[in-house]
């Protein structure tokens, strides 16, 4: 396939101020008009032909300026036009006539139908087989949207913008009519023709103006909107009162669908989502698919600034609007939620998803430069690296200086198709610093390493700290320049409180170090007595740390630092030490042993009222499998490490029973429910509790009654997962898996969870469940979302299954791809991203994962997305 290049960006010639569109939705002879106003960018006229894009498009016909072109002045193909006689103007209109199948189109990437509606996914390049186009976030047009169909079958009908005007037509077919007034790029046009249920509700922006707003849902559904639209108020007013930005439109939409290749996505004014994560109540949606909801609502709300009103030069600056829409719903979660319990639940997720892309075949810059697909690169380290690089902007400028360079972002470009290189300038200019050297952030692939030692020299009263940062070479980038790396800290004394700190250097500002050498060294002066170094508070900069520090000290700063995030990461650097130990104790065929202070450790925290229950869940959860597996590196056994895990989490449970018993109980709700963050963080560290608890032979009791008791999902699930995955098989296991099912069978996302305990059930024998499942009536392999839930959810989050010492998961999973493959590349070339650290693996399991990834690339008419991620993960 081709590929496409940073450095071959080139302006378009031809602009497109204007677009009306006339949709004759049916589901399988959609009617499409296009009438383009076409200007030359250098406002005369151009000898260039007219090059539009299309991907499987049938031409009907083709005019300019009203007239119908004959034959020989154009060629088109299903994804190509190409108009050779233009107008020797600098304006003309061309007037294009298609037809697509709504109904038939599986990839779910442009029109599409999804239970009877009629919807749209333009993002990255579905708006080319919508019709044919100057399919580029730079060419910016302005939006009349009219759409036709039958009024009875198709009552609901949206775009983006405000409605003008509709009514009735003959046939029993009607129509309405909308406008958006900002000029937007192609990958923001969305419609929906339907028949819907809707809530609706007001917001009054701070300057007084009233917004209308409506959340679509499935009919009967509308109850569980209600959470979503608690969360897009709170979101239009957090963004007017942190960034001081306001809604623009008279309307503003959501549609929630149940075939949707990605979570949801920022339409101008018309957002589309996943229905994953708009409906929700207590009986059918866990905590985190409320956190879930919330996040992504603000997301996307959010981008409507950073991404439409703003929006990218060219794909390859896709992390300008998603990493920094990334950091902006983060914060916004963490004012809404506990700031401390949201960083270390992100920096889990980064390490999980992030690290390993990053230190693997699929690496790339945050700023990609060059892509075959650019599909496959909505990725972590787009999204949530691209977040981390924007709060290490904020934490080298300092609040004040970042809010101000965002404001200037947002005067100097709205409207514009910007680049990573505007918006760092913005920053620039605010605080005078030169941001070259942090640039490369954007620029280089890895994820750097940094050694730190500190020195306490008593006669002196003086410590030294020094540090070293090292960037291992990634797939195309073999050598790597050194990179700005800014790293809070503090020197906790021995009474537990941070010292006063006398830095004898400028590489340190306030409570954070510049790191910007190979090797660099700080000295504080004044300092009597030996302090610990807690470093990389707050997770300042996404970077592997290793420090030259005693458990002593490790066991002190879990227990006393002041930085809550850097507290947890003492707690679970201590486990993570453990865990690699007795990997290793099992691997030579030995039973391992974990040191008391440790199990008393993760005891003390799980009692400590002084600690907000969700804190003390996210503390009481160990690294999980694919974190011990980085730590190992090289010729991982997942068998070993599972059992190195289970090991560890028994002898906790042992050593803390009654303890943990007690504080199970005391956790129990009172009330009615509510989806609160405080709620939440109870529920949380009662069922990691209840974890432990059902972790002896035998110990099911609870777990089952728990199930059995249950009056919200949350409780319910967590029950469930605790009886399939530690008490497998056990009667109280097969009975609350068949209940689940028996009552939520009508309920597909809930299904989804049941699909997922199930893929993630431990073990070899998990393979054979999978392959029955596929088969499970409530299964679909048309639907992303049951995909993701038993097929994804078992290459990524079971390692033992997976991983199969025989190699059947891999044959699973690659039959498995290949038939996702054949109607939705996307999807298919998404879940193949769990073969990536395929080279981690022993030999004997490399060597057959290897033979999958060969058998999927020898497939006929493979999929240049699926191609483009197997080709990558083999090379
Ligand atoms: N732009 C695609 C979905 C999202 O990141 O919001
Ligand atoms: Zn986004």
């Amino acid at each position: 396939g081709q590929v496409f290049k940073l450095e071959d960006y080139r302006p378009s010639e031809f602009l497109i101020p204007e677009t009306r569109l006339t949709f004759k939705l049916h589901p399988t002879r959609t009617l499409v008009q296009a009438d383009l106003t076409i200007r030359t960018r250098s406002g005369g006229p151009s000898n260039a032909a007219l090059v539009l894009d299309g991907d499987e498009l049938q031409l009907r016909s083709l005019s300019i300026n009203g007239t119908v072109l004959d034959a020989a002045s154009y060629q088109a193909t299903p994804d190509r036009l190409t108009i050779n006689a233009l107008p020797q103007a600098d304006t003309f209109t061309v007037q294009i006539e298609t037809e697509i199948a709504p109904e038939n189109n599986k990839a779910l990437s442009g029109l599409y139908r999804s239970s009877g509606n009629y919807t749209t996914q333009c993002e990255a390049e579905g708006f080319r087989r919508i019709t044919y186009f100057l399919d580029r976030p730079d060419v910016l047009s302005v939006y009349t949207v009219r759409l036709e169909a039958d009024a009875s079958e198709t009552p609901l009908l949206l775009s983006n913008g405000n409605p003008v005007e509709s009514g009735s037509l003959a046939d029993g077919q009607h129509y309405a009519v909308w406008h958006d007034p900002f000029p937007k790029p192609s990958y923001l046009f969305a419609l929906v023709g339907g028949n819907l249920g809707v809530i609706t509700d007001s917001f009054t922006t701070m300057s007084g103006r009233e917004v209308e707003l409506g959340i679509y849902v499935e009919h009967g559904k509308e109850a569980r909107a209600a959470y979503a639209m608690d969360a897009l108020k709170r979101s239009m007013r957090w963004d007017e009162e942190v960034f001081g930005l306001e809604y623009d439109l008279d309307v503003f939409n959501i549609v929630a669908v149940s075939d949707f290749n990605m979570g949801a996505m920022e339409n101008k004014g018309l957002n589309i989502f996943n229905d994953k994560y708009v409906l929700a109540d207590e009986v059918t949606a866990t905590d985190a698919d409320y956190a879930g909801i919330e996040a992504v609502i603000a997301h996307e709300y959010f981008h409507n600034w950073t991404g439409n009103r703003i929006t990218c030069r060219d794909w390859f600056q896709l992390c300008l609007k998603e990493g920094l829409t990334v950091y902006r719903d983060h914060e916004f979660s963490a004012d809404q939620r506990s700031r401390a319990v949201k960083r270390i639940a992100e920096v889990r997720g980064l390490r999980a998803q992030q690290f390993p892309e990053d230190q693997g075949p699929l690496a790339h810059p945050v700023r990609p430069r060059r892509y075959r697909e650019i599909n496959n690169f909505y990725t972590s380290t787009v999204y949530e690296k691209g977040s981390e690089v924007v709060r290490m902007i904020r934490t080298i400028l300092g609040a004040a200086d970042f809010r101000r360079g965002m404001d200037l972002y947002f005067e100097r470009h709205d409207g514009d198709a910007a680049t990573i290189e505007d918006f760092l300038k913005v920053f620039e200019d605010v605080s005078g610093r030169d941001l070259q050297q942090f640039a490369l952030w954007y620029h280089q692939a890895g994820t750097p390493s940094v050694q730190v030692a500190l020195r306490h020299d008593a006669a002196k009263r003086e410590v030294t700290l020094h540090l070293e940062q090292a960037l291992a070479p990634t797939p195309t980038e073999s050598s790597k320049r050194l990179m700005h790396i800014p790293l809070q800290f503090g020197l906790v004394g021995p009474d537990g409180h941070d010292m006063a700190v006398h830095a004898a250097d400028d590489s340190v500002e306030g409570d954070v170090i510049h790191l910007r050498k190979r090797q660099q060294t700080v000295r504080f002066t004044d300092v009597a007595e030996r302090p610990v170094l807690s470093i990389n508070r707050g997770f300042s900069a996404p970077i592997m740390l290793a420090m030259e520090q005693t458990a002593e000290d490790r066991m002190f700063l879990a227990r006393h630092d002041s930085d809550l995030f850097a507290r947890w990461q003492s707690m679970t650097t201590l486990a993570t030490q453990a865990l690699t130990q007795a990997y290793r104790t099992i691997r030579g065929g030995d039973t391992p042993v974990f040191d008391e202070a440790l199990l008393a450790l993760v005891g003390d925290t799980a009692s400590d009222a002084s600690l907000e229950p969700a804190y003390r869940a996210l503390a009481l959860s160990l690294p999980g499998e694919g974190d011990i597996a980085r730590e190992i590196g090289q010729g991982i056994d997942p068998d070993a490490i599972l059992g190195a895990r289970n090991a560890l989490v028994l002898a906790i449970a042992s050593a803390n029973a009654d303890r943990f018993a007690l504080i199970y109980e005391e956790m129990a709700a009172s009330g009615a429910f509510s989806p609160d963050a405080a709620s939440a963080g109870k529920r949380a560290l009662r069922n990691v509790l209840l974890d432990y608890l059902s972790t002896p032979a035998g110990a099911v009791e609870r777990a089952a009654s728990q199930y059995e008791r249950a009056t919200n999902m949350t409780d319910r699930a967590a029950a469930l997962a605790v009886l399939a995955h530690r008490q497998s098989g056990s009667p109280e296991a097969v009975a609350a898996l068949a209940d689940f099912e028996h009552r939520f069978r009508t309920e597909p996302l809930v299904m989804d969870k049941w699909f997922q305990i199930q893929a993630t059930v431990p073990g070899a024998a998990t393979v054979d469940a999978v392959r029955r499942l596929m088969r499970h009536e409530g299964f679909s392999i048309d639907n992303p979302n049951r995909v993701r839930s038993l097929v994804g959810a078992f290459a990524a989050a079971n390692q033992t299954a997976f991983h199969a010492a025989d190699g059947s998961g891999y044959t699973l999973f690659a039959d498995a791809v290949i038939e996702v493959e054949r109607r939705n590349p996307q999807v298919a070339a998404r879940i193949a991203t769990a073969f990536r650290s395929w080279r981690s693996l022993e030999p004997e399991r490399q060597d057959k994962a290897r033979q999958a990834l060969v058998a999927i690339s020898q497939h006929k008419d493979l999929s240049s997305d699926l191609r483009d991620i197997v080709e990558r993960t083999l090379a």
